[in-house]
C-alpha cells in the first residue's frame, strides 16, 4: 500500500498546530502532529521540502524502516526539528496501520495494560486563594492528580500562571517574545509555602505535582526537593536545565522528592544517563517531539529496565493528534506513570474530532481504528497561522535565564 500524497497543514484553531496528512493508494489517510511551539515553520519546511518527496511511493506499512530511513538517511540527526518531523510521519503511519487492521493503535502495541490512563491537570492562580479555587475545580471534575503553579509574590510574571487578559501562559501573543522576570530567592521561599497551602486545604489524598521549568541550579534544586518532602509531591518537574544529565546526581544525593524530566528531549540519547544511572523517577518525553510512537516506546522500554516510569508531556501546544497517540502508548506500556493533560482551547474541537474520553481522572483513547482523531482540513483553513514566540526570561539584573 503505497503513499501517494503527503501534505503539511498549518493552522491556528486556538493556537498554532502543524498537521501532517498522509494519503495512501487505497484511500486510507493518516494524520500526524508536527507542532514545535514557537518554531512551527521550521518543521513544516523540513517536512515539505525534505521529507514529503521521500514519502511519495513508499510502502505505508513499513513504519520501522521509514523511521530509520528518515533518521539515519538524513546524516544530520536528532534535534527538535528533525525528531518532530519524523514523529509526525511515524504517528501518521501508525494511524494508517490501525485503520487498515481495523484496530485502535493501542491494540497494535500489545493491547491495554490498564483500564484507563491517569492524567494530571493544571491548577493555577495569581495568589494562593485563586490557586486553591482552581485546585478545587479540578478535584470536583474528578482529577486524581493536579499540578500546582502560583504567581511568586514580588515577581510581575510567573511561569504557569495565565495573564489576567485570559491569554495562555505560553506562548505570548504579539510578533516578539514576551519578557518574563526571574528571581530564585523569592521562588525558593515561596514554592514550599504554596505546596503546604495545598496540602493543608486538600490533604494528602490527591497527587500533587509542581513544575520548576528548568530554572534552578543543581544545589538549589536539591534544597527545593528537601523543602518539599513534608508535602510529599508526586514529582518535582524539570528542576534544572536537563541537557546537563550528570547534574541530577547531586539533586538525588540530597532529596527523596521524585524527579520528572524530559519534555524538551528529542531522543533516547538525551535521557540515556538519567535513566541508566537511575537519576530520575519519571521520563517526560512526548510522542510528537521524541520521534513518534516508535521511538517513544523505545525510550519507555529502556526506562522500564531501570524502574523509571513514564510521565509524558501533554501541554496544549501538542495537538489532539499527538495527545491521542500518547494515550495509546500510555494504555499499552507496563511502566506507565501519569500523563499530563492540559486540554485544548476552542476552536480546536472544530478542526480535530477526537474519540478519547475523560472519566473520574482517567482517560481512554477510544476504540476507533487507528488513533481515533479525524482532522478536518477544510475547517482548519478557516484558522490561518498566527506567528508567536515562547516567552524569554531574564533575571532582575537583566541576565538571560532559562524559561
Ligand atoms: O512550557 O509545552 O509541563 N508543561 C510545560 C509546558 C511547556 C510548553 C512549551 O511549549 O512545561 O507548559
Ligand atoms: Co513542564
Amino acid at each position: 500500500m503505497k503513499i501517494i500524497d503527503a501534505r503539511v497543514v498549518i493552522s491556528s484553531p486556538g493556537r498554532n498546530y502543524v498537521t501532517l496528512v498522509i494519503e495512501t493508494e487505497s484511500g486510507v489517510i493518516g494524520v500526524g502532529d508536527a507542532t514545535l511551539n514557537g518554531r512551527e515553520l521550521s518543521v513544516a519546511s523540513y517536512l515539505r521540502d525534505h521529507v514529503v518527496p521521500l514519502l511519495i511511493g513508499r510502502e505505508a506499512n513499513r513504519i520501522e524502516d521509514t523511521w530509520h530511513y528518515l533518521y539515519k538517511g538524513s546524516y544530520w540527526r536528532r534535534g527538535p526539528v528533525q525528531m518532530t518531523a519524523i514523529a509526525a510521519v511515524d504517528i501518521a503511519l501508525w494511524d494508517i496501520k490501525g485503520k487498515v487492521a481495523g484496530l485502535p493503535v493501542y491494540e497494535l502495541l500489545g493491547g491495554a495494560a490498564r483500564e484507563g490512563v491517569m492524567v494530571y491537570g493544571h491548577a493555577t492562580g495569581a495568589d494562593l486563594d485563586e490557586l486553591k479555587d482552581d485546585f478545587r475545580k479540578h478535584l470536583d471534575a474528578g482529577y486524581k492528580a493536579v499540578r500546582a503553579q502560583c504567581s511568586v509574590p514580588g515577581l510581575s510574571k510567573t511561569y504557569g500562571v495565565p495573564p489576567a487578559d485570559g491569554r495562555m501562559y505560553e506562548p505570548a501573543s504579539g510578533s516578539l517574545p514576551q519578557q518574563d522576570v526571574w528571581e530564585t530567592t523569592a521562588y525558593l521561599d515561596f514554592a514550599p509555602r504554596m505546596m503546604e497551602a495545598i496540602r493543608e486545604e486538600f490533604g494528602f489524598g490527591v497527587h500533587l505535582l509542581h513544575d520548576v521549568h528548568h530554572r534552578l541550579t543543581p544545589i538549589e534544586a536539591a534544597r527545593l526537593g528537601a523543602a518539599l518532602e513534608p508535602y510529599r509531591p508526586f514529582w518535582m518537574e524539570d528542576p534544572t536545565p536537563a541537557e546537563d544529565q550528570s547534574a541530577f546526581r547531586l539533586i538525588r544525593e540530597h532529596t527523596t522528592t521524585p524527579i520528572a524530566v524530559g519534555e524538551v528531549f528529542n531522543s533516547i540519547w538525551d535521557c540515556q544517563q538519567l535513566i541508566t544511572e537511575r537519576l530520575i523517577d519519571y521520563i517526560r518525553t512526548s510522542v510528537s517531539h521524541a520521534g513518534g510512537i516508535t521511538h517513544l516506546r523505545r525510550i519507555f522500554s529502556l526506562a522500564e529496565l531501570y524502574g523509571v516510569k513514564s510521565g509524558s508531556h501533554g501541554a496544549g501546544d501538542l495537538s489532539p493528534v499527538s495527545f491521542a497517540a500518547a494515550l495509546h502508548v500510555d494504555l499499552s506500556i507496563p511502566n506507565f506513570g501519569v500523563q499530563e493533560y492540559m486540554g485544548h482551547r476552542e476552536p480546536a474541537n472544530e478542526v480535530f474530532h477526537t474519540s478519547y474520553s475523560f472519566e473520574n481522572g482517567y482517560m481512554h483513547p477510544g476504540n476507533l481504528p487507528g488513533l481515533g482523531v479525524e482532522f478536518d482540513e477544510k475547517a482548519a483553513a478557516a484558522f490561518p497561522y498566527d506567528p508567536k514566540y515562547l516567552p524569554v526570561n531574564r533575571k532582575l539584573d537583566g541576565t538571560v535565564h532559562d524559561w
